[in-house]
């Protein structure tokens, strides 16, 4: 099974990844990798952070000639910012210079919990590694999974469906014509748009919402669509709780930093809605399947996927570091104070739809590999052929 770790300070010297379990034999190109960590860069509402990082991975071990061979394949992506810390985030040495304590915690942020947790005076080293800086080491590690995913004929995309007050009008119809073409195609789509969404209007709407929260001093969060295509059916399983690939994904998705809710399919509107209204009902269909007119269930029923486009959404609360502070207090003094205010985004739901994206991909293939096994690429492909024709032949009209 494929695992990953990422290690690194927002403001270190560098970010780093080891995926492990991925087979051998899986395509990789640097090119490819920092296409993925251009993407997440990408994106109306940054601060100006990302005017100082250009992300690239460096490779350091497990691909040989431009595909894995099995072993962990560990990456760097050196942070450009480092040069103006090297004092304030030594690693060894104690700088003379007096380094003021940040002890005014955001509410929102992991600041106040996390010096208690880890019994800092300062609270520095929380915002270091709770900063969503993290998730581009994520990108990085996850973008070699998608890779292994894209040769497997299963793809994942997403758009951005509301920043904020700003709702999204997008046709249902343009969604559907998109993945039709594979998750990809729909993800290229949004690309073109600087917050990730489909149509001019509302990407305008959303960049004029993004304006006057700057301008007032505040952020947004906002909601990601999130497709995966090219799945074949029966990929998790009901049997046990530990087995359920619903749970897996939306465990992926909450992972993400300001990550705070998970949609399956439209559950929260069928949740209000009678079960004839609901479930998706089932027509005799083609060998690919059965046919359904809807998708409410999301491309998951008993926690399996059930053939159609898997259809998740990601909840993302707006960034708790604002330039109009809330109300807080001194940790030191236990004097009130308006909080902490440091160097941050507006807005980061665009990036936060290509995360999804990448933090997803492990979950769909582990649960691929539990289907197939497979050590090779070869392996793993020629298992998936025979499966998916198995379930053409159980659909097919006798
Ligand atoms: C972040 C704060 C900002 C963001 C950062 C996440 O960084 P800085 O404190 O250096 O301005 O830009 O995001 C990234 C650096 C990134 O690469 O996504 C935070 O506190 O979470």
């Amino acid at each position: 099974m494929i695992r990953y770790f990422t290690a690194g300070e927002s403001h270190g010297p560098a970010l780093s990844a080891i995926v492990e379990g991925l087979p051998a034999g899986i395509t990789i190109s640097p090119e490819n990798i920092n296409n993925e960590l251009a993407r997440r860069q990408q994106g109306y509402g940054r601060g100006g952070r990302m005017k100082i990082e250009t992300d690239k991975a460096v490779v350091l071990s497990g691909v040989r000639f431009g595909k894995t061979i099995g072993s962990p394949v560990s990456l760097q992506i050196e942070n450009k910012d480092w040069k103006n810390w090297t004092v304030k985030m030594a690693q060894f040495e104690k700088p003379d210079a007096d380094i003021p304590a940040i002890t005014i915690p955001r509410p929102g942020h992991a600041d106040l919990t996390g010096m208690i947790k880890y019994g800092f005076e300062d609270i520095r080293p929380v915002i270091e590694r709770a900063s969503a800086r993290e998730t581009a080491a994520r990108v990085a590690a996850c973008s070699l999974v998608k890779a292994f995913l894209r040769s497997a004929g299963i793809q994942i995309g997403s758009y951005v469906s509301s920043i904020g007050s700003a709702e999204a009008t997008s046709s249902s119809h343009r969604v559907q014509e998109l993945l039709e073409k594979g998750a990809e195609t729909l993800a290229r789509e949004a690309d073109a748009s600087c917050v990730r969404m489909l149509g001019k209007e509302n990407e305008e709407n959303a960049v004029a919402a993004i304006d006057k929260a700057r301008e007032e001093g505040d952020t947004l969060g906002g909601i990601i669509e999130l497709f995966i295509t090219g799945a074949p059916m029966g990929l998790g399983s009901y049997v046990q709780h530990d087995r359920r690939l619903d749970a897996e994904l939306a465990s992926a998705l909450i992972s993400i930093q300001a990550v705070k809710g998970v949609e399956i399919g439209t559950a929260f509107e069928n949740a209000r809605k009678p079960g004839s209204q609901v479930h998706d009902e089932l027509f005799p269909g083609t060998e690919n399947g059965p046919s359904r007119k809807t998708n409410r269930a999301g491309g998951l029923e008993g926690s399996m996927t059930n053939g159609s486009v898997i259809h998740l959404r990601a909840a993302m609360k707006p960034i708790a570091t604002l330039m109009s502070p809330l109300h807080s207090f001194d940790i030191t003094s236990m004097d009130a104070h308006l909080s902490h205010i440091e160097r941050s985004d507006t807005c980061a739901v665009p990036a936060c739809s290509v995360i999804a994206e990448a933090v997803t991909a492990p979950v769909i293939a582990n649960a691929l590999l539990k289907k197939t096994g497979g050590d090779h690429l070869d392996e793993v492909l020629e298992r998936l052929e025979a499966y998916r024709e198995e379930i053409a032949a159980r659909f097919k009209r006798q």
